[in-house]
């Protein structure tokens, strides 16, 4: 499909989407330096100064980054990505969009002050019998519901666009915005049930206890698609912007809708490969996820593919030969191709380790070890958050009406190459670590004893280096965003939307039939889940009085 490559995203949208990247800036920061104490503590050489707490810090890293910089960042990005290829909003449209801002906002702001009031140090994943105080739930239930509003906006501009271009494909980009939104709100109901109905009213003093299991099912029926939800967006990166940043075609546009299309039906029905160890889920069940785990790695194959391709068919439309002869001819001076880059050489390792993580007797050697840390800072703090540095690259500028300079430009392929020096130093160390049965979510005071610490100082170590070089990557990142936010030299940034390859076959209209892709994701959900929640409602452990949710 011709895109027209001169359209400006809309000033007011443009508002709205960097209101979100204020946001997310400002928990990068913030998440970055929890990060950097954390590494430090785990060095066993410094300690946290006027009793702070290591899982307060842990929690604040977790939930910062995890949460808060994802959630803002994409909600921004996905409403600037419909604005430019599907049409400026409308007012209604912008409207909602500004009220799940202000609402994610505030529930931000609630759960923040309740983990620094050392009220809610109960990691980014909040599982019971760990409890918080009842303000960060309802803040974390704003952040949902916020979120929900920002995906209304997109879904409404999205029936908008087919209303008017009837049996037409949507613009790729929205198409992908509109899948990743429908994927997270089927995957928050998990979460929104949990914190609702078990969480909140047992943190409120109405109910004693909690079932769990049931707990945990429910947070893992959300946390992973809640991983794809970070990903996507950057496949929209990969997918779409890559292409027209180097100057060649979108491989295949159907092979992007289908991969797409496999992650919203394969990604939700397989949470508990997190809860492979648990007990009070049948072994046939967890094998039945496995399964789907396997098939929610294809699409992900399929971009490796579609990737390789563009970049071998760009490379040789260049007169590239041999087998990696292309790789000479990419453009290594734009940090808007080489930032995210790196982050897809990252995914190789992060995703095989990923298979490894779901292959159920591999993950006995690595569940609940640093192993996991260094899988997840891999996955979404380098192929994703890479990506997202090189999307604000050129939106940043796009958006407040300026550029990218030559300089910063420079400064952004430093920011990149030093994410990749330290993050091989962490993420190594961790793998490493994890290997030896170096425990996860612990500091250096609670490894029981100094002997058995010490087998794993000089990982802890190599953590602390990577993490301080890191640090030093988000300084950057910080002051390259504050450039083009507010500094740089006035101009016209590109929005770069990539063209489908004139031989690529055209795109059917099935990928639109939303009664079709609904209806499967439904079924295998109910599929995956209902007898596993029956089986753990019925048998709840002993102590459960009446209803068996608590
Ligand atoms: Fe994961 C745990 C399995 C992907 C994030 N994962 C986590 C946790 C997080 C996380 C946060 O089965 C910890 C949760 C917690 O707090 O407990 N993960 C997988 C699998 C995949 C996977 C099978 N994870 C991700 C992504 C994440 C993420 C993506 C964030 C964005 N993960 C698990 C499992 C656990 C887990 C278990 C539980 C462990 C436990 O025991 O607790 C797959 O989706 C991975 C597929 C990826 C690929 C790679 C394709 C490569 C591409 C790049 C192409 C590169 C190019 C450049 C073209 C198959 C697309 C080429 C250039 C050259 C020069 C070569």
């Amino acid at each position: 499909m011709k895109q027209n490559q001169n359209t400006k995203v809309d000033r007011q949208d443009g508002k709205l989407a960097m209101a979100h990247f204020y946001v997310a800036f400002t928990a990068l920061a913030i998440g970055g330096l929890a990060g950097l104490l954390q590494v430090l503590v785990r060095s066993g050489k410094f300690q946290l100064p006027a009793g702070i707490g290591y899982y307060q810090i842990l929690t604040v890293h977790g939930v910062v980054l995890g949460l808060v910089l994802t959630t803002f960042f994409i909600m921004g990005f996905q409403l600037a990505a419909v604005s430019k290829t599907a049409g400026t909003l409308t007012k209604k449209q912008r409207t909602m969009g500004w009220i799940g801002f202000w609402l994610m906002t505030a529930g931000t702001m609630m759960a923040a002050v309740m983990i620094l009031l050392n009220e809610a140090s109960v990691l980014y994943t909040f599982y019971a019998p760990l409890q918080a105080h009842a303000i960060y739930y309802i803040g974390l239930t704003f952040v949902v519901v916020g979120s929900w509003f920002d995906g209304a906006a997109i879904i409404m501009k999205y029936a908008e666009w087919r209303r008017n271009n009837p049996r037409q494909p949507s613009p790729l980009l929205t198409f992908m915005s509109l899948v990743n939104t429908i994927m997270w709100i089927v995957a928050t109901i998990g979460v929104a049930a949990t914190v609702l109905i078990q969480l909140l009213p047992w943190s409120l003093g109405l109910v004693e206890t909690v079932n769990v299991g049931v707990s945990r099912t429910l947070f893992w029926y959300f946390g992973h698609p809640l991983v794809y939800f970070w990903l996507l967006p950057a496949y929209m990166g990969w997918y779409v912007v890559i292409p027209r940043v180097i100057g060649a075609k979108i491989f295949s546009d159907s092979l992007a809708r289908m991969s797409f299309i496999l992650f919203l039906l394969f990604s939700i029905p397989v949470g508990f490969h997190h809860q492979l160890m648990e007990p009070g889920i049948d072994a046939a069940w967890k094998f039945l996820q496995v399964i789907l785990t396997f098939l929610v790695v294809i699409p992900s194959l399929m971009t490796a593919f579609s990737l390789f391709a563009t970049f071998e068919g760009f490379g040789r439309s260049k007169g590239a030969t041999g087998l990696f002869g292309w790789l000479k001819k990419l453009p290594w001076g734009d940090a808007r191709f080489t930032v995210p880059f790196i982050g897809m050489v990252a995914f190789i390792p992060a995703g095989a380790g990923g298979i490894v993580n779901a292959s159920h007797q591999m993950n006995q050697v690595v569940h609940n070890t640093i192993w996991v840390t260094g899988h997840f800072h891999l996955t979404v703090a380098t192929a994703v958050v890479l990506t997202f540095f090189g999307i604000s690259y050129w939106l940043v500028p796009h958006l407040t009406g300026r550029v990218l300079t030559k300089a910063m430009n420079r400064l952004a392929i430093t920011q990149g190459v030093l994410w990749a020096i330290g993050m091989t130093f962490m993420s190594g160390a961790m793998h490493a670590a994890g290997l030896l049965g170096a425990p996860r979510r612990s500091s250096f005071s609670e490894y029981g004893g100094a002997a058995q610490a010490a087998e794993w100082i000089p990982y802890q170590v190599a953590q602390a280096i990577g993490g301080s070089i890191l640090f030093l990557a988000i300084i950057l990142m910080l002051y390259i965003f504050v450039n083009l936010a507010f500094m740089a030299p006035k101009g016209s940034e590109e929005f770069p939307v990539g063209e489908t390859a004139e031989n690529a076959e055209k795109t059917p209209l099935v990928f639109e039939n939303w009664k079709l892709w609904l209806g499967i994701t439904a079924a295998l959900i109910l599929f995956a889940y209902t007898i596993p929640f029956i089986d753990l409602i019925q048998n709840a452990p002993p102590g459960s009085k009446g209803y068996k949710l608590w």
